[in-house]
């Protein structure tokens, strides 16, 4: 019976078990936003999983919205990351890096020249920036012109090639949870009538350009993507999900990617609560490997794997609290609950601080 410690391969990534770590925003970059020591410890003892999905990376400057987001832009930082990928190989695992533009879910006080962050239309985000000066309302984006788009698939793409330089095994292209390429896919955030608007093809259009330069850039078999059909994160919104998703995945088959990474449900709303989606609508339009998260436990990420449901289960909380996860599910051991106060603040504490079970 295939189950969670079932070998499988994604794309040119052989996966040992099927236990992936979901990638998790922590805030602990050094200066310039380049990964530091405690980062590659952090990272290390988390080399069990199956594969492991880095926190979201800015691929240039204006990418970033938040403190303390290592980028993959600067020569600094492809260092800094190589160290990291380099003492998760020697421990023997696999990682790929999360390829992260904001869009507008930034603030002039994080952004190169204090400009506008970009986004597709001039729709301001409800809600607050975590600046270094404290919590400030989200600014009116700026609607980047047809003109700058091909500059900025291009900036996709080169990322990848400076995450494959670090030595990443692969990278996934975030395309959820209301950053930049999710803001081009929906209704609600783009109101474009060039042809990267209107329709749910041109609302598309970004995202299946930048996946076609990135694997050109470094082959399609390293690429993994990143969709939240229904999370309302950062204020985003969409008429038709199921036909925006529909579509999305039906277009990606042609692409043959490594896996589609799907985070299922309503951000932290228990399943009951979560908005109506078909999930399993997906997973027959798809040809791919499919990785689900949200919320799974040992138990319903075996169910979930058993039924053909998902090629994979990615896990964040217990990865994050549990470094030897995989380990624990072996032994149906009991796991370490997540530090809540420390997810994005405390240095080592709440990071590298989590006991393994043999000490
Ligand atoms: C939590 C805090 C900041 C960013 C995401 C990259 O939700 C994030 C993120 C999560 O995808």
């Amino acid at each position: 019976m295939t189950d969670l410690f079932t070998p499988l391969r994604l794309g040119a990534i052989d996966l040992p078990n099927r236990v992936v770590m979901s990638s998790l925003t922590r805030n602990r970059a050094g200066a310039d936003n380049v990964p530091t020591d405690l980062m590659v410890e952090y990272y290390r003892q988390r080399a069990s999983a199956g594969l492991i999905l880095t926190e979201a990376s800015p691929v240039c400057p204006a990418g970033h919205g938040y403190p303390r987001t290592p980028g993959i832009h600067s020569a600094g930082q492809i260092a800094g990351w190589k160290k990291v990928t380099d003492a998760v190989h020697a421990a023997g695992g696999r990682i790929a890096l999360q390829l992260w533009h904001v869009g507008r879910i930034s603030h002039p006080d994080l952004q190169p020249d204090a400009a506008l962050p970009v986004a597709p239309s001039a729709v301001r985000p409800a809600g607050q920036a975590i600046t270094f000066t404290g919590m400030q309302d989200y600014v009116t984006p700026r609607a980047l012109e047809t003109g700058e788009i091909l500059a900025l698939v291009a900036t996709y793409a080169q990322a990848a090639r400076n995450a494959l330089a670090a030595g990443f095994d692969g990278v996934e292209v975030h395309g959820g949870n209301g950053y930049l390429i999710d803001q081009f896919l929906r209704s609600s955030t783009n109101r474009r009538s060039d042809a990267y608007g209107g329709s749910i093809e041109n609302r598309a259009r970004l995202l299946l350009e930048v996946i076609a330069a990135v694997c050109a850039a470094i082959g399609n078999d390293r690429v993994g993507l990143r969709l939240s059909p229904v999370t309302p994160f950062n204020d985003i919104a969409d008429a038709d999900p199921q036909a925006t998703f529909d579509f999305v995945v039906g277009e990606l088959n042609r692409f043959d990617l490594a896996f589609l990474d799907i985070l299922q449900g309503t951000g932290g709303a228990p399943r009951d609560e979560w908005l109506p989606f078909d999930y399993a609508r997906l997973r027959s339009i798809y040809r791919g490997n499919l990785v689900l998260n949200n919320g799974y436990d040992f138990a319903s990420a075996q169910q979930a794997i058993a039924s053909g449901a998902a090629d994979a289960i990615a896990f964040g909380r217990a990865l994050l609290a549990n470094p030897d996860l995989v380990e624990r599910f072996r032994r149906g051991a009991p796991l370490n609950q997540p530090d809540y106060e420390r997810l994005y603040v405390g240095e080592e504490k709440g990071y590298t601080d989590y006991p393994f079970l043999d000490g």
